[in-house]
């Protein structure tokens, strides 16, 4: 009999994305325990001390929970059955590794977060380029592939999944526009093709709700980004 699975998140979070995206590749089914940030369950605090309850935290059975969105997708490739997500020889899970490491926090997220949320307009304008330059690379990633992995979503694909819905939302409530067609067709298009897919399109969220989540929250993100505590 099979262990339940459980992923605590919230269809608002492009980190807690990953997490399901991974199970729906492998077909794991999963119950999905949905969180209001703002007011977080005993559960969520409890199975993510570390990082004070951040979205997603998986379940798997009575096994210590596992944290880090991208170390829920390896666990996820690891101890399931199913199409690897992951690429199998060891060169290409380095590159994957590198390019995921590079969609994480540090190198993208903080500076399109500033680039969409920052007060001053001149800093947001420069935060804006430094971002746009950070997506050229990954532009060139994709030259020549239908996805990062190549003919099918793998790893980077699912890292880099914000980019193809969560900050299209974010774009849209900031009045912002940072990853444009003119500028990066094959982000774009890979976008499409994402979140096309039926295994994706399983568990995003409706646009509209997002759109309306993020317009309830741009206070809060406006002052996370003053602060640049943005999420690590
Ligand atoms: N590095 C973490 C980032 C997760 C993260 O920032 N989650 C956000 C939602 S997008 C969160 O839980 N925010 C609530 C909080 O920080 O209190 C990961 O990859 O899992």
């Amino acid at each position: 009999m099979c262990e339940p699975v459980k992923v605590i998140g919230t269809r608002f979070s492009a980190f807690s994305h990953r997490a399901e995206v991974a199970l729906r590749l492998k077909g794991v089914p999963y119950e999905l325990i949905a969180e209001d940030l703002d007011n977080k369950s005993e559960l969520l605090l409890r199975s993510n001390p570390v990082h004070g309850g951040k979205v997603p935290v998986l379940l798997h059975g009575d096994r210590t929970a596992v944290c880090e969105s991208l170390v829920i997708v390896e666990y996820v490739d690891e101890a399931f059955d199913g199409p690897p997500i992951l690429p199998s020889d060891p060169a290409g899970r380095a590159a994957a590794r590198f390019w995921a490491g590079f969609l994480g926090v540090n190198h993208c997220w903080r500076l399109l977060w500033l680039a969409l949320w920052a007060a001053d307009g001149d800093a947001r304008a420069g935060f804006r380029e430094e971002a746009r330059a950070r997506l050229a690379l990954l532009e060139a990633q994709l030259e020549g592939k239908r996805f990062f992995a190549g003919d099918g979503i793998g790893y980077v694909d699912v890292a880099a999944s914000g980019l193809a819905y969560w900050l299209g939302a974010m774009e849209e409530v900031a009045g912002v526009s940072i990853m444009d067609a003119a500028d990066f067709p094959a982000l774009c298009r890979w976008a499409k093709e994402y979140t096309s897919s039926d295994v994706v399109k399983g568990c995003l969220p409706d646009w509209d709700e997002l759109v309306a989540g993020y317009a309830a929250s741009t206070d809060k993100f406006k002052l996370v980004a003053q602060h640049a505590a943005i999420y690590q």
